[in-house]
């Protein structure tokens, strides 16, 4: 089938007319000469910049079009990738300047940027290295080149059977100009003349020495076929010319593999057929070369790279792993998800022999892509529980991606990424193209959310992580979002407590989420107010809370009282914050010893340790009495009495003020002088005082704010709101103060029945609780307020008030006695 012919050949072609050009500087260009096409690039300044090439030769300047471009020789590509723009020319353009194996280029790249054109001009004179093959074949990715020596010698001479078809044409068209006639599956063109063959596309030259045959892919001349199962494209152009009865004839095939590629797992891969076309590939020794961006690499740093040539049955397999070297990848933002590809610029050469020892050599420019590849960027939650600060992680990040701005719980942060907002985002850049982020945000930072769980005593803190991410250049943005969150542990704070000698002291170490909280004694918040109100020593820095509770201030509960000591019990409840709810209470109970002391319940009882060693006449604490004879001590040593007993009992005087009502008693020895005195057992305490002669005593009292007073006069239950505030005073005897005396005309039933009075100082427990004999009511201040209309007091004062008859005569009393209480009660304000 297949036939060549070869002659020796002197091929003439006219040559265009020279034209000079202007040469511009251009410094941002590089311009080289590969092995077999010259080389520039140029970096775009902008984006969107608009770049064209002329070529530049002696007959003028000629605007490369894509159409010129396939014809002519030039392919002019945008790398995107890359931001570059690059130009391969062929040695054989059609406007290169050949003499002596000199190649000579010369171009303007016209840069149209803001509506401006500027021209630049470069040019390049090489001087190819590598000899030239016999053939060569280049299948560039817009043009396919044949160039033949035109000197071949020939060792063989083939007759084929379709020889004669071949020439009929030349020998019946009878012209001497050079003809061409393109063969397609057996049938042929019309011969037409080179200039003709121009007008289609297709050129035709004689350069140093070679002819050359370009023509741009898918011309209607051009058929497509399959090699060993692969795509090849075919243009079979028979140039012939016929000099008198010399009929010069040569076969111009060109024939590329127009395999598009394909990805399979992590590789690109690419088909060459072992032979492309009969007339075009040897059958001998084929060795293939393979490089990318234009140049050839060496056969170790191409296995280094992972590139791998295979031969099966007839195809050559070239795979390339995806992310080789030498490739270019892109990030690209699809549907909210993040893709890569890889772009390679394939460069293959093909070598082969065939019988005659002609050396064919194939030169394939191949542009191969990725599919889109799946390329996740992906938080980690690096955060570390005792830092109290969210660390996340964003990871394998490509270069070609930016963070441009966060979101925290909804709050924008744009870059630059100022630390002073409290959180930090830092950028690490590594070796393999990409970049992480961190963003680090303590707990409490602001934007923080906090969600308290009461059943795991825990704080769950929370952050929403929206990052933008933007593809560059493009400025294309995608968002990947993260939730984090951190529980800490949240119990509500404990105290520690100290007894003092004075009182109790508690601590509380603050912690970051004690807000959450409130401190309160009793039901009052504990603010610095409260503290200064109660005289509480309150310490609150940074570190802690120290509150010392003095003894016998607000909040104190008593126990086990007797003359040894007695308990203090201080009790601190925390409170949820919003619900007010107890969460937690310290109480701490500590012994105290005090020489004298009187407590005032809220149950109204008075309990009174009293010195009485300084009396006189000097007596024994254990028989001494209140006012109600029959009320001794509970306990007595040598020099102490205590004595318990609700506040309006053993002959109590009553004073009522605008906002207080003042229980008061005295201790006395009673029994002493009335046994001196040799007095009646059953004789009154008027008697007494009015008889005897004016002994020491000891008067104690407490004061309850009437505010605070639920009952006032029941004598079976007493309830104060607070304990009262109790008083002792020695006093130098009295004259009988002038006080309105009531008999109470309650039936006093005490469910204890009343304990008379032994002599002997025994055992005192439980609490002596004698009955109510009298009740005295000072009326002055209480005159006073009905005076000025404040009836509350009244009222309350009446409410408790069980008997109507006592009501009625207390009023009376009232108002007839009224400004007798004025003496007494100035007498009394003296020593209270
Ligand atoms: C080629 O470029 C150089 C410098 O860029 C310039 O000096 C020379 O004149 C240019 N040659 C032609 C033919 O334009
Ligand atoms: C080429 O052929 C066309 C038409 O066949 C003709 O018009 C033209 O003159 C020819 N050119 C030359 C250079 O012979
Ligand atoms: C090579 O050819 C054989 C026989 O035709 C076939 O079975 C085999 O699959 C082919 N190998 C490849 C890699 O195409
Ligand atoms: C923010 O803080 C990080 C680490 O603390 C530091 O590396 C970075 O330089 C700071 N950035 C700015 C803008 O202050
Ligand atoms: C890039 O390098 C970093 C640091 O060595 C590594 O953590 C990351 O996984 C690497 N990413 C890829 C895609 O290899
Ligand atoms: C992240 O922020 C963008 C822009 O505000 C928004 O469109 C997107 O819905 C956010 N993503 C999430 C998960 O909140
Ligand atoms: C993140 O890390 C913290 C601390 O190790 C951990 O408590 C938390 O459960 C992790 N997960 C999420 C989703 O935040
Ligand atoms: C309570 O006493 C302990 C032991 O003496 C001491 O370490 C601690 O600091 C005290 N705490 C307070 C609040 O005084
Ligand atoms: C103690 O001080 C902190 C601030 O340092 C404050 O939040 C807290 O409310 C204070 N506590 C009291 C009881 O005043
Ligand atoms: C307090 O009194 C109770 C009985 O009233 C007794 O059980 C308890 O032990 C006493 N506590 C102290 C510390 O004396
Ligand atoms: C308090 O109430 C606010 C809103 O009213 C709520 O967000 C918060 O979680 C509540 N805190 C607690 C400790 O219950
Ligand atoms: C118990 C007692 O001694 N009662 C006497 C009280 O005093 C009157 C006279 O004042 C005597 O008659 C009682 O015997």
């Amino acid at each position: 089938m297949a036939f060549e012919i070869c002659f020796s050949v002197a091929m003439l072609f006219s040559l265009w007319l020279a034209a000079e050009c202007d040469d511009l500087p251009f410094e941002v260009h590089q311009v080289e000469c590969r092995d077999h096409y010259v080389w520039a690039v140029v970096e775009l300044a902008f984006a969107g910049e608009d770049v064209h090439f002329e070529a530049v030769d002696e007959t003028g300047i000629h605007p490369i079009t894509e159409e010129y471009a396939a014809m002519c020789g030039y392919t002019a590509s945008v790398l995107p990738l890359s931001g570059l723009v690059e130009l391969r020319s062929s040695y054989f353009s059609c406007h290169t300047e050949n003499k002596d194996g000199v190649f000579k280029l010369n171009f303007n790249l016209l840069v149209t940027h803001d509506g401006h054109l500027v021209r630049y001009n470069f040019n390049k004179t090489c001087t190819p290295a590598a000899a030239w093959s016999p053939r060569e074949i280049t299948c560039e990715v817009n043009y396919m080149e044949v160039s033949l020596r035109n000197e071949v010698t020939c060792s063989s001479v083939k007759m084929a059977d379709d020889w004669n078809d071949a020439l009929r044409a030349p020998y019946t068209s009878a012209v001497s100009d050079w003809q061409v006639v393109f063969q397609r599956a057996g049938e042929q063109s019309m011969p037409m003349n080179v200039s003709e063959a121009r007008k289609q596309g297709y050129w035709f030259d004689l350069m140093d020495e070679r002819l050359v045959f370009r023509t741009p892919y898918g011309q209607p001349d051009s058929f497509s076929t399959e090699m060993s199962g692969v795509p090849v494209e075919v243009v079979h152009a028979t140039l012939f010319s016929r000099q008198s009865w010399v009929v010069i004839m040569v076969d111009l095939v060109a024939a590329c593999s127009m395999d598009e590629g394909s990805y399979d797992n992590g590789y690109i891969m690419w088909d060459i057929p072992d032979m492309l076309h009969p007339l075009v590939s040897g059958i001998y020794d084929t060795q293939v070369n393979v490089g990318v961006n234009g140049k050839l690499e060496e056969q170790p740093v191409a296995e280094q790279r992972g590139y791998m040539v295979e031969k099966h049955n007839a195809t050559v397999m070239i795979s390339i792993p995806y992310n080789a070297e030498g490739g270019y990848r892109k990030s690209l933002h699809l549907m909210g998800d993040l893709y890569e590809y890889y772009v390679f610029h394939l460069y293959v050469e093909q070598i082969s022999m065939d019988e005659d020892d002609v050396n064919t050599r194939l030169r394939f420019q191949k542009t191969l892509a990725t599919p889109l590849l799946p390329r996740p960027v992906f938080t980690e939650n690096r955060t570390v529980l005792e830092d109290r600060v969210f660390t996340v992680y964003l990871g394998d990040v490509p270069e070609d991606v930016k963070l441009t701005a966060v979101q925290l719980n909804g709050h924008m942060y744009i870059v630059p990424f100022i630390n002073s907002s409290g959180h930090t985002i830092t950028e690490v850049v590594h070796d393999n193209h990409t970049h992480d982020y961190t963003v680090q945000v303590p707990f409490d930072h602001h934007v923080v959310t906090e969600q308290f769980s009461r059943e795991d005593e825990a704080i769950k803190h929370m952050l929403d992580i929206n990052f933008t991410l933007t593809v560059l250049p493009e400025n294309e943005h995608f968002y990947h979002h993260t939730s984090v969150y951190a529980l800490t542990d949240a119990s509500p704070p404990e105290f520690e407590a100290n007894c003092s000698e004075t009182g109790i002291i508690f601590k509380m170490d603050h912690r970051p989420f004690d807000y959450l909280w409130f401190i309160s004694i009793g039901s009052e918040r504990l603010t610095p107010e409260l503290a200064a109100e109660h005289k509480y020593n309150m310490r609150n820095d940074s570190q802690s809370l120290v509150l010392e509770v003095p003894l016998f201030t607000d909040g104190y509960q008593y126990k086990n009282i007797s003359l040894k000591g007695f308990l203090g019990t201080f009790e601190i409840l925390v409170r949820d914050r919003n619900t007010s709810e107890v969460q937690r209470s310290t109480v701490k109970t500590c012994p105290f010893t005090r020489l004298e002391f009187i407590f005032c319940s809220t149950d109204g009882k008075m309990t009174v340790a009293a010195d009485l060693s300084g009396m006189i006449p000097p007596g024994d604490p254990a028989r001494s009495n209140l006012m109600d004879k029959y009320c001794g001590p509970r306990e007595a040593d040598e020099t102490r009495a205590l004595f318990s007993f609700p506040v309006n009992s053993c002959g109590s005087t009553v004073r009522l003020f605008k906002e207080n009502v003042i229980y008061q008693n005295e201790i006395l020895y009673t029994r002493k002088l009335r046994e001196s005195t040799q007095l009646s057992d059953n004789s009154t305490e008027q008697s007494v005082a009015v008889n005897v002669p004016s002994p020491d005593r000891v008067v104690v009292e407490c004061m309850y704010p009437l505010s605070g007073l639920h009952r006032l006069f029941s004598i079976y239950r007493f309830e104060s709101d607070t304990v009262g505030v109790g008083h002792i005073t020695t006093s130098p005897s009295l004259t009988e103060p002038e006080t309105t005396t009531m008999k109470p005309t309650v039936t006093v039933t005490h469910t204890t029945p009343p304990t008379r009075r032994t002599r002997r100082p025994a055992v005192f427990q439980p609490a002596f609780h004698p009955p109510v004999r009298y009740v005295r009511v000072s009326p002055f201040r209480y005159l006073e307020s009905l005076k000025r209309g404040k009836k509350k007091s009244l009222f309350l004062f009446m409410i408790n008030l069980k008997a109507s008859q006592f009501k009625k005569s207390l009023f009376l009393n009232l108002f007839s006695t009224g400004i007798k209480g004025t003496t007494h009660v100035k007498a009394n304000d003296k020593h209270v």
